[in-house]
């Protein structure tokens, strides 16, 4: 026994750790699969001797090399289609490691032959970007658009209007500085832009810089040098990041609402229009020399402030204009101003109005011109291009009229709890009861979140819609703008599980719409064809691919 107190000699408790294991380097995370189509610009740029060129292999020298473009897996080779023919190639692709929403981005790249200074870029550039996607559309969940920055505001506004029926991301981004300069803003853009696409399902032409996601339309550039390049005065931010995630701004989204499919218009007219800057002093005849230029079909008149332009005691300046409208020119009026509308607030404005110009509301400089080019190009009267120029399209103007719904997706992380569960719930309970009554009570409370919104499995409403019983349920959902290329848990479109369940009215409803089979799909989807019954329903499903 021990002597009185003394403490028995003891060893501290040994404390026992916990033990972790890291995830080993091929853990299956889902992914996304996004093209990056490479036009040029800065971003891809090396020195030469004449300063700054766009250099081909981007992939090789740009992104493999770096641990935050390629986890080191190289996984198998994606296909693009590159031609009219639709031929295909497979090429290298590269995945990237896993994002904040534990999901990797795989993609492939796809260069142009010639890469541009976008200074350089014009309508036929925009034709090569838009035909790419169409070709690759049903390949890829979203599009990644490397382009310069000088003209990239003119792009994305173009692709906006040219991009019909758009259902799925096309991001354009592009950089200050090349990817290969040791500080640069190339990488944070580029792994924005990728993110962006692989993993939101914005029905939208977006510009991506400085860790903001514009509407492509609604962008400028504002800085020649700073990575703060864009801006959008007229309108908020579609997203932003911060703390590793994505802010999207669900009710801002424009939806197409018209059950279509995705469809490209090529050959904007660019030759035939202008763009000219009112300045204190223009001659009125400096205005009719450029109205007067051979067929000459549209102007973009940048007028000061609230759309003014100067009066002069004879009104020589709207005479020059009124007379060119009745010619047949469509005269589109907006403000040099950076922010802010064009309205009849005074009265040069109003005067300009009453002559036939055209009231070009809150638009950017880009997004007139590539409008009136894109409303040229189609037949139509100066008259329909006039009404037309003042309605909104791709989002590009602001109207008063709010866009119907919005999506809350991804921002709790995968797999987070929203807040309209219960009511997705009861609305998937509705679905299938075929209760259009409920169905339309439930969205008419929830509506800004409900209709793209996701249940544990992944499923949306429209998912619900697609196996049950009611086609005017499912009708709803598309024309209130809908995505039909949501996949579930398990990798399903909408279009699969109507198929799989025989639902020809449906799957009709869900082609109408643009829906297609997704490219792991349409091999379950061939073998589900040879073994059921319901060979027509595979058929009408489309397994062209
Ligand atoms: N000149 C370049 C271009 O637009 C400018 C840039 O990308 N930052 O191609």
């Amino acid at each position: 026994p021990s002597a009185p107190g003394s403490a028995p000699h003891t060893r501290a408790p040994s404390v026992v750790l916990p033990e972790y294991s890291v995830l080993p380097p091929n853990f299956d995370f889902p992914e996304s699969r996004v093209l990056i189509i490479i036009t040029g610009g800065t971003i891809c740029m090396q020195r030469s001797v004449d300063g700054y060129v766009p250099a081909t292999n981007f992939l090789k020298f740009g992104l493999a090399p770096r641990p935050d473009f390629n986890d080191g897996s190289y996984p198998d080779p994606l296909e693009v289609v590159l031609d009219n023919a639709g031929t295909r190639k497979a090429v290298q692709s590269l995945r990237t490691p896993a994002s904040a929403y534990d999901r990797r981005v795989r993609y492939a790249v796809h260069e142009f032959e010639t890469l541009l200074d976008s200074s350089s870029i014009d309508a036929r550039g925009w034709d090569l970007i838009a035909e790419t996607v169409a070709r690759n559309y049903r390949l890829y969940d979203g599009f990644v658009v490397l382009h310069g920055t000088d003209s990239l505001a003119y792009t994305s506004s173009a692709l906006s209007f040219m991009l019909r029926n758009l259902g799925k991301p096309v991001i354009l981004t592009g950089s200050q500085a090349p990817m290969v300069e040791l500080q640069n803003d190339a990488t944070d853009n580029l792994l924005g832009a990728l993110v962006v696409a692989g993993h939101f399902m914005l029905p939208e032409v977006c510009l991506f810089f400085n860790g903001t996601l514009f509407r492509g339309n609604r962008a400028t550039k504002v800085s020649a040098d700073s990575y703060a390049a864009f801006a959008s005065p007229n309108f908020p931010p579609l997203a932003t990041i911060s703390s590793r995630k994505t802010q999207v701004q669900w009710h801002l989204i424009h939806r197409p609402t018209s059950l279509a499919e995705f469809a490209v218009h090529t050959k904007l007219d660019t030759a035939h229009v202008a763009c000219l800057r009112i300045f204190p002093g223009i001659k009125p005849e400096m205005v009719d020399a450029v109205l007067r230029l051979p067929d000459l079909k549209g102007l973009v008149l940048e007028s000061f402030g609230a759309g003014n332009t100067p009066g002069g005691p004879d009104g020589a300046l709207v005479r020059v204009l009124a007379e060119a409208v009745a010619r047949g020119i469509v005269i589109v009026n907006i403000t040099q101003c950076l922010a802010g509308s064009v309205s009849p607030l005074y009265a040069p404005a109003t005067v300009l109005g009453r002559a036939g110009v055209v009231f070009g509301g809150d638009m950017t400089s880009e997004a007139a011109l590539t409008k009136l080019s894109y409303l040229l190009s189609r037949d139509g009267s100066p008259e329909d291009v006039a009404r037309d120029m003042g309605i909104s399209i791709a989002g590009e103007v602001s109207e008063s009229r709010p866009t119907a719904f919005a999506h809350p997706g991804l921002e709790g992380g995968t797999g987070a709890l929203t807040p309209q569960v219960e009511t997705l719930t009861a609305l998937g309970y509705a679905v299938r009861e075929g209760d259009e009554r409920g169905v339309e009570r439930l969205v008419k409370a929830e509506g800004r979140w409900l209709l793209n919104d996701a249940d544990y499995s992944g499923n949306t409403p429209v998912h619900f819609a697609a196996t049950g019983p009611n086609p005017s349920i499912l009708r709803s959902f598309l024309k209130a703008g809908a995505s039909v290329h949501l996949r579930n848990r398990g990798g399903r479109t909408p279009l699969f599980l109507a198929a799989a369940a025989g639902l020809v009215d449906n799957v009709r409803l869900l082609r109408e719409a643009g829906a297609h089979l997704h490219g792991g799909e349409i091999r379950a989807a061939r073998s589900a064809r040879d073994e059921d019954g319901n060979r027509g329903v595979w058929e009408v499903a489309g397994l062209e691919g």
